[in-house]
């Protein structure tokens, strides 16, 4: 049954655009799309990799549309990124009236009025009754990259922990913050100094409940690092390249009141999770945790390159002035674009919609589970939900299958994604302005998928 009227399907929706319907007119890739991925083959190195064998044309809503004219479903949002839905009607007008006005100043040499209203919002979203202050950037990376320059210049310290299976970005720093090994830094060391990894929560694989997960990593970080030199610690709130890890109640508020007696800055990375992806505004409010500061960015702006760090006045406030900045950070449209996905977020009803689709996920992937032993867990919040394959045997991840599983859906035409650092996960990540038949719809491929394998 569909829980969304027509006119809420329209607003959340953002409006009549491409049909709305799963459509192979052609095998997986199409002459089309062949022949343009094969001139990728020629231009673009092979380090640029791509999981779903398309050139996309257009999109909205729930699809994506290839050059041969097929309509995919869209379980990704490249990769939590349209959350409001690609072309939302929105910020495709903000992005025009920006476009026409002026595309770049540099807001360190003429500062523009839209960063200043960006910052305001997400000092006013973010979770915290406090003064904060906001920073914005082009790329989740160098959101991350900037918090940590934040947190050192504040503290006067160094080290900075991260966790197991955590992802933080690309970039030197970001690279030795991120967990995984391959595809990530294999082979792209030395690494930046001072990067430490503790164990992360993972109820399904350590049994541990929040607290004793917690003490696990506090006494690894004092026995090895000690809280004196440490500046931060990263986290992010349900861990997303790693797996969708939804840590044991308890564990981040333990961590962030360890953080807090020991003068050690609580950085939240809400770049995959931030802005209704899990039917709250963002994860840390699921947790209970007010971080020292916040990194943003994917879903922000609609689709535009915008990032932020946003944190206690205080501490946003320890770099002198011209030590933080970028060309283009918080480029103008980009930030018509967030203003505009914000008012989408704040007055449309997706956080709600979110909701609606992590029900839809969590009970159809449930029942999935209890058919089929190959599915260890289902877990997630909102429009953030995952399933982990194993061997049923010994809960050993089987890798295998996800991947025959991911591929055999994207080759019926439905986009899904696979992660974890065993990567024997698929996720789950569909834009909120997906209706629900097309997300009932890309579910039973799935599904059928998985019987197949
Ligand atoms: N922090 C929590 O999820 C980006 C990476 C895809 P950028 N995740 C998608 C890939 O394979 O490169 C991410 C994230 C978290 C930071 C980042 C980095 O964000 O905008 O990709 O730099």
């Amino acid at each position: 049954m569909a829980l969304l009227d027509a006119a809420t399907e329209e607003r959340i929706q953002g409006g009549p655009g491409l049909p709305q319907q799963r459509r192979l007119i052609t095998e997986l890739p199409g002459p089309r799309s062949a022949a343009i991925l094969a001139r990728k083959a020629e231009a673009v190195p092979a380090g640029v990799g791509h999981t779903v064998p398309v050139a996309a044309v257009a999109a909205g809503g729930g699809v994506v549309v290839d050059a041969d004219g097929n309509s995919l479903i869209d379980l990704g949002s490249g990769i939590a990124v349209t959350t409001v839905g690609n072309v939302h009607p929105k910020i495709a007008a903000a992005v025009a009236a920006q476009a026409a006005q002026f595309t770049h100043t540099c807001f360190m040499i003429s500062p523009y009025e839209s960063y200043i209203e960006v910052a305001e919002a997400l000092n006013r979203l973010t979770p915290g009754d406090f003064a904060k202050k906001s920073a914005l950037f082009n790329s989740g990376a160098e959101a991350v990259e900037n918090a940590i320059k934040i947190a050192r210049k504040h503290t006067g310290r160094s080290a900075v922990v991260a966790f197991d299976h955590g992802y933080h970005g690309r970039t030197n720093l970001t690279m030795a913050l991120t967990a995984k090994s391959m595809p990530y830094k294999s082979g792209f060391g030395p690494f930046a100094p001072e990067v430490y990894r503790a164990p992360m929560s993972y109820p399904f694989r350590d049994g541990l409940t929040g607290p004793d997960a917690a003490a696990r990593a506090i006494s690894q970080i004092e026995k090895q690092i000690g809280a004196d030199n440490l500046a931060a610690i990263i986290i992010e709130p349900i861990q997303g390249e790693g797996g969708f890890i939804v840590p044991a109640e308890g564990f981040l508020p333990a961590l962030a009141d360890w953080c807090r007696a020991n003068g050690v800055v609580f950085i939240a990375d809400e770049v995959q999770t931030g802005f209704a992806r899990t039917g709250h505004m963002f994860a840390s409010e699921i947790f209970g945790v007010v971080p020292d500061l916040i990194t943003t960015a994917k879903g922000i702006a609609g689709g535009l390159p915008l990032a932020a760090v946003t944190g206690r006045a205080e501490i946003m406030d320890a770099s002198h002035s011209g030590g933080l900045g970028g060309t283009y950070g918080g480029n103008p449209i980009a930030c018509a674009a967030a203003l505009a996905a914000i008012d989408v977020f704040e007055n449309d009803g997706v956080i709600e919609r979110a909701q609606q689709i992590g029900s839809i996920l969590t009970a159809r992937l449930r029942a999935l589970q209890a058919q089929d032993p190959r599915i260890g867990d289902v877990r997630g919040h909102g429009a953030m939900i995952a399933a982990e394959f194993v061997d049923p045997e010994t809960n050993a991840p089987d890798t295998a299958l996800t991947a025959a599983v991911a591929k055999a859906a994207i080759a019926q035409g439905v986009i899904v994604l696979t992660c974890g650092t065993y990567g024997n996960v698929i996720r789950f990540l569909p834009p909120l302005s997906i209706g629900d038949d097309l997300l009932g719809e890309g579910l039973d491929v799935v599904a059928e998928a998985l019987a197949a394998a």
